[in-house]
């Protein structure tokens, strides 16, 4: 023990000191650095700097120094390494981007908790007295007009552990999943979804299709044509459209490999020119090593970026998608052994009466090098059933807000259990709008997706 403990001190010694010889040896004004805000919310926001080599000859690092009125923290950043001391936060270089060739430059995020900007700025201890460099910036480009989810954000894209809309800003969608469609069906017609999107303000729809229990399997040209239909009536109302190719027993998602080929090649193709669409290839992997769940994503990946190259893409983790909690792991596994893919995310899974404060601590120490979707999530039990844990439920919020992750709840439907949103008979009966058919778990997700 106290041999690898000097070891690792060793290195680090080492490190600092190439940085500072480094630092000495810039000529003295070779860097700016532009601090810029890219986008807010009501008590956050997402900040970006901008290092630039103004010089005629590569720097081979950099360290940016922000200072932040009380009350205003760092919660989060990207392509840097952070370390901070009261309100003073320094970041370096994430490793891979160091060195900044003659004339080019290097950008870092962060997401701020409180609304106080930077009373101070230093690039390698001057003044950031620099400008944003040329090209598209948060302030100068224009959201489109419609308003909706996918008009204000058009294509996503994975920046650093985030989500982000295509100007570099980061999102967090809000949302609903579907129940089985294929017991379900009288839930998503052109009334419900009206509700869902101009109503409720969802943000997204994610689309459950079983594979097993009567699903996919039976049928597959069928429940193709029906997620195809359903990702049409998303778009239409501007909301993005998750394809979940929900597995759950059995768990390996090798079982059902040539289905999620087949079918993730016919829906990539008829969607590859859509901006809204999201897949997640394996709802809820179990029973099953973490490499065998990345093996199978390292085949489905590349069949679905063959058509469409752009697209995220999400990935189940082990133990129901709990990043393995629920199985004695944690997401060092994924850290330490990620899909070899880039544009991914991973899944996190919790319903708020079972999964509490050790998965959310999970969930808050991999958000940290990990980009996560909660792609399904339940205010009751794991059963699906039971009552609405408010307190919980409350705090998984807070925690996804302030990390800025995004979520689908389970379910936009009127199954008999308390996750549904929709009390039984309500589907049949087409009376979805206002808050007269919601059970107390559609009340909550109604209130929650309406205030933003
Ligand atoms: C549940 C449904 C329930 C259904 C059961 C089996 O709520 O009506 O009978 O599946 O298909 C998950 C799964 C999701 C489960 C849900 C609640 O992704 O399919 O739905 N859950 O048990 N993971 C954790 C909980």
């Amino acid at each position: 023990m106290k041999r690898r403990t000097a070891t690792i001190l060793a290195t680090v010694f080492a490190v600092a000191a190439a940085s500072t010889a480094a630092f000495f040896a810039l000529p003295a004004s070779a860097e700016t650095a532009a601090f810029t805000v890219q986008n807010t919310w009501s008590n956050g926001y997402q900040g970006q700097v901008t290092v630039n080599n103004t010089s005629s000859s590569a720097i081979n690092t950099w360290k940016v120094e922000l200072t932040f009125p009380a009350g205003t923290t760092v919660a989060q950043s990207w392509n840097t390494t952070q370390a901070a001391s009261g309100n003073s936060y320094t970041f370096t270089p994430a490793g891979w981007n160091a060195t900044i060739a003659a004339g080019a430059s290097t950008s870092f995020g962060f997401i701020v908790n409180g609304t106080g900007r930077p009373t101070s700025c230093l690039v390698n201890g001057q003044a950031c007295t620099g400008t944003t460099p040329p090209g598209p910036s948060a302030s100068t480009s224009t959201p489109p007009a419609d308003g909706t989810p996918v008009g204000v954000n058009g294509q996503l894209k994975v920046c650093g552990t985030k989500l982000c809309n295509e100007r570099g800003q980061v999102v967090q969608l809000k949302g609903m999943s579907t129940h089985g469609l294929q017991w379900f069906p009288n839930c998503y017609t052109d009334a419900s979804l009206d509700v869902l999107a101009n109503e409720w303000n969802s943000d997204l729809l994610r689309i459950a299709m079983y594979v097993q229990e009567q699903g996919y399997e039976t049928d597959p040209a069928g429940f193709t044509n029906r997620v195809n239909n359903l990702v049409e009536e998303a778009t239409e109302r501007g909301m993005y459209a998750m394809i979940d190719f929900h597995i759950l027993t059995p768990g390996d998602p090798a079982f059902n490999l040539e289905r999620a080929k087949t079918f993730f090649a016919q829906v990539s193709a008829r969607h590859a020119a859509k901006k809204n669409v999201i897949y997640e290839i394996a709802n809820e992997p179990n029973g099953v090593s973490w490499a065998q769940i990345k093996n199978y994503a390292e085949q489905v990946i590349p069949v679905i970026r063959a058509n469409d190259p752009d697209a995220v893409i999400i990935v189940g983790t082990r133990g129901w998608s709990s990043l393995g909690v629920s199985e004695g792991g944690n997401s060092s596994e994924i850290v330490n052994n990620p899909v070899n893919a880039s544009n991914i995310m991973y899944t996190f899974h919790y319903y708020a009466a079972s999964h509490k404060d050790n998965y959310r601590a999970e969930v808050e120490r991999a958000a940290a090098s990990l980009p996560l979707f909660v792609t399904e999530f339940g205010t009751v039990t794991y059963t699906g059933g039971g009552a609405v844990d408010t307190a919980s439920s409350n705090a998984w919020f807070d925690l996804l807000d302030r990390l800025r992750i995004g979520y689908a709840n389970w379910t936009f439907s009127d199954a008999n259990e308390g996750s549904a949103a929709l009390r039984p008979g309500t589907c049949n009966a087409g009376s979805f709008a206002g808050t007269g058919s919601l059970t107390e778990s559609g009340a909550m997700l109604r209130n929650r997706l309406r205030a933003g």
